[in-house]
């Protein structure tokens, strides 16, 4: 690591500097400063690390953010990070000012017993850095995990569009991701019901570009004058501040019920989506519609979607209940688990190109959020892959201190007029003015573009950069100053905004084209599996049962019946209100609709788009393989080691990570003689931890008496879990009162006398591939 970095200039790859007397980033950030013999000596290597990042800037090329990558190589946001890592904290202690001290454990007293002295400035400090440690959190979205990683294309797109990330097949840009839930504050768990945030970020060669997305492809609201009061709905409400990352309360259904454009996202939120087995595990959208704009200027509208190679999986509502209080931080330590073990997050970005003149060509209007295309109709056409493949080294520093914002667009992609995106796009830089403290934030490390950044914006809070020269343009006599490229057919790289033509009269009125709330709410109910269906109503009881205004439970029981009448109809019997009638001109419900009782509404209407859309139900966004999938081998003494042995073996190669769990830590006495090491001690875990469970021959009578061990194995049953019951494995499960769960989907028994083959093995890999049993 460089020691000591001088101020950097606010420009791409920044090599760091001597600078032993300057108030370098870090020293200012109150770490402390190096030795000064090697302050003297910036190449010195304190940590093993490259001490200079490459500085394409020098060329006066656009950075070279990323270029193909050798295995091992560093990327360009990586090493340009270098400049802000605070130097080696084995030097001595030093104040801000880089005034070394004696002690840090002591106040400056009047004698040994006396009042403690205004004069401590070393306390006074301490102190007052302490005191403003904290900043905002963010108003929604507070609660995150991030990661490092690149994109590639796998072709070039640029028929489409001239975003320099989408041109060169291999060629990697770097990223920052930042996954999020929606209502809870910084501190909530990870797994209530929600919506996920998939915020992105690319550094590219011609600046950063956001891709700020949810993990599902449609919003609540599709005006963002709405937004405001969506949100402190759902937010806890303001007597008592209860409850905490839950929507289940009545301000927020008494919004939705008289929101009815929410009903279509609603239906996403109470599906399993809004309950993710993990951020590695869940899709990711850009929700709206935006522009592609190719060299040539001539524009495509276009939806983004991130699919993860791991498949999509959710857990189960109770699983996720209980995650919450035994691992309340379950997906951040799952993403970051995963890539300090190398097994990097992959996603693959796909898009769905719509030529302009189509427009109008659709049921539905492009620029309505609460719409998705359907696949059916744009096929999602993969463009490229995302690798999460580096843990950030400072939560605040990099995951708090993020900006994303929905205008950070580069040459070749652009908006188009949704309303809730023309909203967002003033919302987020000023968000970012409150909760960093001032416009500088764009010179935060983890918001640096690699791309080089030259303009007259000036002073404000946090200035880290010394600008020397002028600051206003035109000018005769600042020499140095930016030139803005104007004018003609611009080079490569230039932002040009789109040549939209528009022409009408300001109104404040929804367009009539958004008038239909219900057709892919009924979509998507249609589209859902027996299973999915069944998970959905829990979901709306679970939470209109929470509700204590009758009238918002009969309002939402209302707005479901347009979506599907048996929905609402059990909903309506579970909460305990009357269920509703059915629509009187029931003829005019399609055979699908009419089936299962979908409304008499636009959602039926012919040539409505299709009936039911395959690509949203989660049994047909499984992936092969087990890999990363977390197995729990429980264990006592007298257990068979071989199966222990094997179910690590054979289940380890094929890439999950296998746990042996015992009543106590350290390890267990196999029948064999042999010791078998305890991953973990069972009181300090949970089957909500993992996706699969082996009991192996030889624990009973132990594990049938140990209640963990009991609640182990019932948990996993219950919530759908894969099981594997070996030899007396099965006693267990009696105890649990399932007897023998043979019959059981995702339940694999072995009692013969022959010691089970690779065949046991590998249908029991098939059932984890499968992820969960809901129908059990
Ligand atoms: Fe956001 N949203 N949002 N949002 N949003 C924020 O920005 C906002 C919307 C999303 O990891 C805030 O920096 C408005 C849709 C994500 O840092 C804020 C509207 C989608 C994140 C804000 C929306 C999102 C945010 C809070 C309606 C999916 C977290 C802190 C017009 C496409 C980003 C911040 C991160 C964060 C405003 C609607 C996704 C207040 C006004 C639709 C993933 O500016």
């Amino acid at each position: 690591m460089t020691v000591n970095p001088g101020p950097p200039e606010y420009r791409p790859h920044t090599p760091p500097t001597a600078e032993p007397h300057g108030l370098g980033p870090a020293a200012g950030a109150g770490a402390p400063p190096a030795e000064p013999d090697a302050a003297d000596r910036p190449d010195v290597e304190t940590d093993g690390r490259a001490t200079e990042a490459p500085d394409p800037g020098e060329t006066g090329e656009p950075a070279e953010a990323g270029e193909p990558a050798e295995a091992g190589d560093r990327d360009a946001k990586d090493s340009a990070l270098d400049a802000f890592r605070a130097p080696d904290p084995a030097g001595a202690l030093t104040t801000d000012q880089g005034v070394r001290i004696d002690d840090t454990d002591n106040s400056l007293t009047v004698g040994d017993r006396g009042p403690t002295l205004l004069e401590d400035f070393q306390l006074r400090e301490k102190l007052t850095r302490f005191d403003h440690e904290r900043i905002p959190e963010r108003v929604v979205h507070a609660r995150g995990a991030g990661a490092y990683g690149f994109f590639e294309p796998y072709a070039s797109l640029a028929e489409f569009t001239c975003a320099d990330f989408l041109q060169e097949p291999g060629r990697r840009t770097p990223v920052f991701v930042r996954f999020s839930t929606v209502q809870g504050p910084r501190g909530s768990a990870d797994t209530v019901r929600d919506v996920r945030g998939f915020a992105t970020k690319f550094y590219t060669r011609h600046g950063n570009y956001d891709l700020v997305g949810n993990n599902i492809p449609v919003f609540f609201i599709q005006d963002a004058v709405k937004f405001p009061d969506f949100v402190h709905a759902v937010k806890p409400e303001p007597p008592n501040e209860i409850p905490t990352g839950a929507s289940a309360h009545d301000t927020f259904w008494d919004f939705c019920s008289l929101q009815p454009e929410s009903t279509h996202m609603l239906m996403w939120v109470m599906s399993d989506r809004g309950i993710p087995r993990s951020y590695r595990m869940m899709q990711g959208f850009g929700v709206h519609t935006f522009r592609l704009v190719n060299a040539d200027g001539r524009g495509t509208f276009v939806k983004f979607h991130w699919r993860p190679l791991l498949g999509v999986c959710s857990q189960v509502w109770d699983e996720a209940q209980i995650t919450a209080g035994r691992d309340p931080d379950f997906h951040r330590r799952d993403l970051w688990e995963a890539i300090e073990a190398g097994d990097f997050p992959e996603y693959e970005l796909g898009v769905q190109l719509i030529p302009e003149q189509d427009e109008f060509a659709y049921p539905f209007d492009l620029l309505d959020p609460t719409k998705l295309v359907p696949e059916e109709l744009v096929p999602v056409r993969p463009v490229g892959r995302m690798v999460l493949d580096r843990n950030p080294q400072n939560f605040f520093a990099e995951t708090e201190q993020v900006a994303f914002h929905t205008a950070n667009i580069v040459p070749g992609i652009d908006f188009t007029n949704d309303p809730l995106l023309q909203g967002r796009n003033f919302s987020y830089l000023d968000t970012q003015l409150i909760r960093l403290g001032g416009p500088n934030f764009p010179q935060l490390p983890v918001n640096r573009p690699l791309a080089e950044v030259r303009n007259n914006h000036r002073d404000g809070y946090g200035q880290q950069v010394v600008h020397p020269g002028i600051t206003y343009a035109p000018n005769s006599v600042g020499g140095g100053c930016p030139a803005a490229l104007g004018g003609g057919r611009l080079p490569e790289g230039v932002f040009e905004h789109y040549q939209e033509r528009i022409d009408g009269a300001a109104i404040r009125r929804r367009s009539p084209s958004f008038a239909d709330h219900y057709s892919q709410a009924a979509l998507f109910w249609r589209s859902m599996a027996d299973w999915e269906q069944r998970h959905i109503v829990e979901a709306f009881s679970f939470e209109l049962g929470k509700v204590e205004e009758p009238e918002v439970r009969r309002r939402m029981v209302g707005n479901l019946r347009q979506v599907d009448l048996g929905l609402a109809a059990e909903v309506a019997r579970r909460i305990g209100v009357p269920e509703p009638e059915a629509v009187p001109d029931a003829g005019a419900e399609s055979d699908a609709g009419a089936e299962s009782g979908a409304g008499a509404d636009a959602g039926s209407r012919p040539g409505a788009g299709p009936q039911v859309s395959p690509a949203l139900s989660l049994d047909n966004l499984r992936a092969s393989g087990i890999r990363t999938r977390k197995v729990a081998v429980l264990t006592a003494p007298g257990v068979d080691g071989d199966q222990v042995r094997a179910a690590r073996e054979r289940l380890g190669a094929q890439g999950a990570t296998v746990e042996v769990l015992a009543a106590q830590d350290g390890r267990v006495l196999a029948a064999d003689g042999a010791h078998v090491p305890v991953d973990r001690a069972l009181p300090t875990t949970a089957s909500v931890l993992y996706d699969a469970l082996v009991v192996p021959d030889g624990c009973a009578p132990t594990l049938p008496a140990d209640p963990d061990a009991v609640r182990f194995l019932t948990e996993s049953l219950r919530h759908g879990k894969p099981v594997a019951l070996l030899g007396s494995g099965v006693a267990l499960s009696r105890t649990a009162g399932f007897g023998d769960p043979g019959g059981l989907a995702g339940v694999t028994v072995h009692s013969g006398e022959e010691p089970p083959g690779p065949a046991l093995w590998e249908e029991f890999a098939d059932l984890i591939e499968h992820h969960r049993f809901p129908s059990r």
